[in-house]
């Protein structure tokens, strides 16, 4: 590529790529780097124009109109809202093709990575004219609350409006930041590029759909693809290029919520959340008393607390199943007549409706992620076409929740109590528990999530999976590395959060579950409380399960429901046999990654050998109720 510099030969090379308003867009910001970068990008891609997103009202009411004029999006019958479909074979994640670029003969454990040189040359290539006859748009963002020291920032070129058009609801547009930072601001680089269209508007060379991140260059590139966790870049690709940040720099980046949960005297406590996609995380989000964020969190430590902030300010949040009934916030927000959503995925009806599953009527024919849809229809292999998607997704924008915390632009962010980390887990482990400590927490409950496969990822659903920290997808280091900046974290902090699991999916031998969707506020009251020492646990071998007491107590004020002794009994029974068979799978996991810090073995070790002394003395299951307090 060419590195020619100097500001004449700039707009020499951008003179035919961008009006003289543009460029002066462009040419305000005072970095040369960015300059010669979007030099280099429109001579590859071959634009017909480039569109300099400010961030103003017009400029993103131009994006909004540019993607419906595009086609990216279509409308529907309600204000303010429409509908963008991925296509067929471009509905979630692709972890095959998403890549860490590495000096030659370089691997990181669990970490899908590809020679650095080679996947610049074939990014390169598929680059090559990718963007012939489209409107090239450049973002400017913050990936955090404005002024704060623990903020990143992040530019996007893309060729598609629909993700311009996300960006602008998910995150914080700040090209002033730029004009004022100029060449001082470190940032990341997003470039993105659609690919072919078919006549239904989605990415046609889908074999040819490539994720790479190259670390080095802090820049990811993603082409021939639309699904937004491919190409948003701040989304999920700026999460690897923040962890290697954070390794770096000592600080945290993680795929956790931050929600605040009121306890006694009107006290707000601050609670993270990490769980695999699909499983609970946003709904927890909404559940709980006030939401910071429902995906993302940037955790400093800051005179001895851990501070979490927010980098976004909008949700991309799934919407299958969301219900008047079990979500009434979310639902209202989505129909509502004031708010601006992109619903993607669903199913839009001739009507102009729009129509997914836990939408109280049935659905009518319309157009889905497949084509023109009608009852009944299937795919080539005579499966049944759902009418939307279970990865099908709302993008909106945080501001609309009733229960926003205004501490979301707090640029000190908020003090962490406590960390929780979930998955689904039909079998396992119990519905809350506390771990012994810091250390324990990080072992047996972050590094050991696992979670039985949901529909966010390509591939085949109710696998169980190793998803440390929910985050393994996200990962641009070795779990094993991620796991010792979170021990040496707590070298940084006073005092560090309380750690917990919770499972949301416990089900009994006829496979119900046996919690309600409503329940998991319980467990964070409970968690709430036990972060100030308010209530007292009962000793496990695995951790510190609730009190029966303390429990029915909650379910009655929070719930008004009755918690009888016999839930109780089933939903915390320790399943000692299925503990000792998760220990065993996830130190084989460890194992074979070599820079694992020896304490996850010890801790392992002491907790296999509990729940053996446990096994001898109980049996397969052991009842809460013949457990010590703590
Ligand atoms: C997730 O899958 O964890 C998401 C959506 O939050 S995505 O952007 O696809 O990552
Ligand atoms: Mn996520």
């Amino acid at each position: 590529m060419n590195m020619d510099t100097g500001a004449g030969s700039i707009v020499e090379r951008l003179a035919g790529y961008a009006s003289r308003e543009h460029l002066e867009r462009l040419l305000a910001i005072p970095d040369p780097r960015l300059h010669r970068w979007v030099a280099e990008v429109v001579e590859l891609t071959q634009p017909e124009r480039i569109y300099v997103n400010t961030g103003s009202p017009q400029d993103i009411e131009f994006i909004r109109r540019y993607a419906l004029e595009n086609k990216e999006e279509l409308p529907t019958k309600y204000k303010g809202k429409t509908v963008h479909f991925d296509g067929l074979f471009d509905l979630a994640r692709d972890r095959e093709n998403t890549r860490i670029l590495v000096p030659p003969g370089q691997s990181i454990p669990m970490v899908n990575t590809f020679d650095r040189e080679r996947g610049l040359a074939e990014i390169r290539e598929l680059f090559k004219g990718v963007m012939k006859g489209r409107l090239m748009f450049i973002g400017f963002y913050c990936f955090g609350p404005r002024n704060s020291p623990f903020s990143l920032y992040a530019v996007q070129i893309t060729d598609s409006a629909y993700v311009a058009h996300s960006e602008n609801i998910l995150y914080r547009a700040c090209y002033e930041v730029f004009i004022e930072k100029g060449a001082g601001l470190d940032y990341m680089r997003f470039l993105h590029a659609t690919g072919e269209r078919n006549e239904l508007g989605w990415s046609s060379n889908i074999s040819k759909r490539r994720i790479y991140i190259d670390l080095d260059d802090n820049i990811v590139y993603s082409v021939n693809t639309q699904y937004a966790g491919n190409t948003v870049g701040l989304k999920k690709l700026s999460l690897r290029l923040c962890v290697n940040k954070g390794r770096r720099e000592g600080f945290l980046c993680e795929h956790m919520f931050i929600v605040g949960v009121k306890g006694p005297g009107g006290r707000v406590t601050y609670i993270t959340g990490a769980y695999p996609a699909g499983c609970g995380k946003t709904s927890t989000a909404l559940l709980a008393d006030t939401l910071v964020g429902d995906d993302l969190a940037i955790i400093h430590a800051y005179k001895g607390e851990p501070r979490a902030i927010n980098p976004e300010i909008g949700s991309f949040g799934i919407i299958d199943g969301v219900n008047p009934v079990d979500d009434p916030e979310i639902y209202r927000i989505l129909l509502h007549p004031d708010t601006e959503v992109i619903f993607s995925n669903i199913l839009l009806t001739e009507d102009g409706d729009v129509w997914w599953r836990g939408r109280p009527e049935p659905p009518r024919r319309g157009l889905n992620y497949a084509g023109p849809w009608g009852e009944g229809l299937k795919d080539e292999s005579g499966r049944e076409i759902l009418p939307s998607h279970p990865n099908a997704r709302f993008t909106t924008h945080l501001s609309y929740l009733r229960n926003l915390d205004p501490r979301i632009e707090d640029p000190m962010g908020v003090t962490v109590e406590a960390m929780v980390f979930g998955g689904r887990d039909s079998d396992t482990n119990v519905p809350v528990e506390e771990a012994f400590d810091w250390v324990h927490g990080n072992v047996t409950k972050a590094a050991a999530v696992e979670s039985e496969r949901t529909a966010a990822v390509l591939g085949q659903v109710g696998v169980k999976e190793f998803n440390p920290y929910a985050i393994l997808d996200f990962l641009s280091v070795s779990p094993g590395e991620f796991l010792r900046l979170h021990l040496d974290f707590a070298g940084k902090l006073e005092k560090t959060p309380r750690i917990y699991s919770v499972n949301y999916f416990l089900r009994d031998k006829d496979g119900r579950f046996l919690n309600e969707k409503t329940d998991k506020i319980v467990w964070l009251k409970w968690i709430e409380l036990r972060a100030h020492g308010d209530v007292e646990a009962v000793e496990s071998p695995t951790g510190l399960i609730p009190v029966y007491n303390d429990l029915e107590k909650l379910f009655g004020e929070v719930l008004n429901k009755e918690y009888r002794e016999e839930s109780y009994r089933e939903q915390f029974k320790i399943r000692v046999a299925k503990q000792i068979e998760r220990i065993t799978r996830i130190t084989s996991i460890y194992s074979k990654v070599p820079d694992t810090p020896p304490v996850f073995f010890e801790v392992m070790r002491e907790q296999l050998k509990r729940l053996e002394e446990a096994r001898a003395r109980y049996g397969d299951y052991i009842d809460p109720f013949r457990l010590d307090r703590k």
